[in-house]
């Protein structure tokens, strides 16, 4: 391991330990917590948590917000999810006793995310939960505790839950096959190769590739979490992609392009609110284009924003200015405010005096 993430992992290798030690004590249990809108990384690190915490003997499940995507069901970590508002035995146990098998929770890990208010259902049992460990690379943090990890350069939150594995490895002699079962492996892995955009993203260090090498050895595949994550679609999704592409417009000497995708558009190719998640990176990529902006409405009347950078515009910067956040040249926020053209307008304005 590299020396630059020796400190963070091992305080938050120690702390996880701890807590272990605590919730086994007190037969409580431990959630943890992705952000909202669920990617591979998020789903990914929180995983690799629980797939530990397991190991060791203590119970953890996955607050997930939301259903987790089908095309990351080839990770076979359904056991690992507990979502709030779900109709499972679990859920509703939790539902009316405050309990997942009798335990009541005893602390909270949020990996890549930091605050309640982007983990949708699941954040207002992360903010009842006393005991918080936090492991994040995004650079809009600005919390500082002994319990925070928090490191903008690593290239996502399952490297980091890597290394956290290896420093609770090194402590107490387990074998880190062990501590990330297959499916966890698998499930890391999906989470690097997700933030790395494959491993071509400005983030992909050597020790990144090093990492994934590991995660291999422990069961993961990248062709297979390639072609589920990004590579394979349906007809529907093909054909709102293709769409939303074709109504890309540009300003600002071409050095903007922005896709507007209403919701009716979803319904006339019968997508899901994934459909148009391969276009914003595609815009970013067309010569000359430094930011690429999609904007989506949900089924609930929400907007989503996606903002992809080339070189110099600060995607996180943009996105707090709505509510959002996210790293440098990668970036989102959602919006309740008003219709997308509004919306539209609004963004199109504000660009402006950033790029
Ligand atoms: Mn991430």
């Amino acid at each position: 391991m590299r020396e630059r993430y020796k400190e963070g992992s091992a305080r938050a290798a120690k702390n996880i330990l701890s807590v272990i030690e605590k919730v086994k004590e007190n037969n409580e249990l431990i959630l943890v917590f992705p952000h909202r809108s669920v990617d591979g990384d998020c789903v990914g690190s929180a995983s690799g948590i629980v797939s530990i915490v397991r190991s060791m003997g203590a119970d953890a499940y996955v607050a997930i917000p939301e259903e987790l995507p089908e095309n990351m069901e080839f990770l076979g970590i359904g056991d690992y999810l507990f979502r709030p508002d779900g109709d499972s035995a679990i859920a509703e146990e939790y539902r009316s006793e405050g309990t997942i098998g009798g335990k009541k929770t005893g602390a909270a890990i949020a990996t890549d995310i930091s605050d309640s208010s982007r983990m949708g259902v699941s954040g207002e049992i992360f903010d009842s939960i006393e005991t918080k460990i936090v492991i994040d690379h995004h650079a809009s943090v600005t919390a500082r505790s002994d319990y925070y990890w928090i490191d903008p350069d690593s290239s996502s939150a399952s490297e980091m839950v890597f290394y956290v594995a290896e420093q609770i490895s090194a402590v107490t002699g387990k074998e880190l096959k062990d501590l990330l079962a297959v499916n966890a492996a698998k499930a890391v892995l999906a989470g690097i190769v997700t933030d790395t955009g494959r491993f071509t993203f400005k983030n992909t260090r050597p020790e990144t590739l090093e990492t994934a090498g590991s995660l291999i050895d422990l069961g993961g595949d990248i062709s297979v979490v390639c072609y589920n994550l990004f590579d394979r679609k349906t007809k529907a999704k093909f054909l709102l992609s293709a769409k939303a592409r074709s109504q890309v417009q540009f300003f600002y000497d071409d050095k903007f392009a922005l896709t507007v995708v209403p919701y009716e558009q979803f319904v006339e190719c019968g997508a899901g609110p994934d459909g148009v998640d391969d276009v914003v990176s595609a815009m970013r990529d067309i010569d000359g284009v430094e930011l690429a902006i999609v904007l989506r409405e949900l089924d609930n009347g929400e907007i989503r924003g996606n903002i992809r950078s080339q070189e110099y515009f600060d995607c996180s910067k943009f996105a707090s200015g709505f509510g959002g956040g996210g790293h440098f040249r990668a970036a989102g926020f959602t919006y309740k405010d008003g219709t997308i053209s509004e919306l539209a307008e609004e963004v199109i304005k504000r660009v402006q005096s950033d790029l």
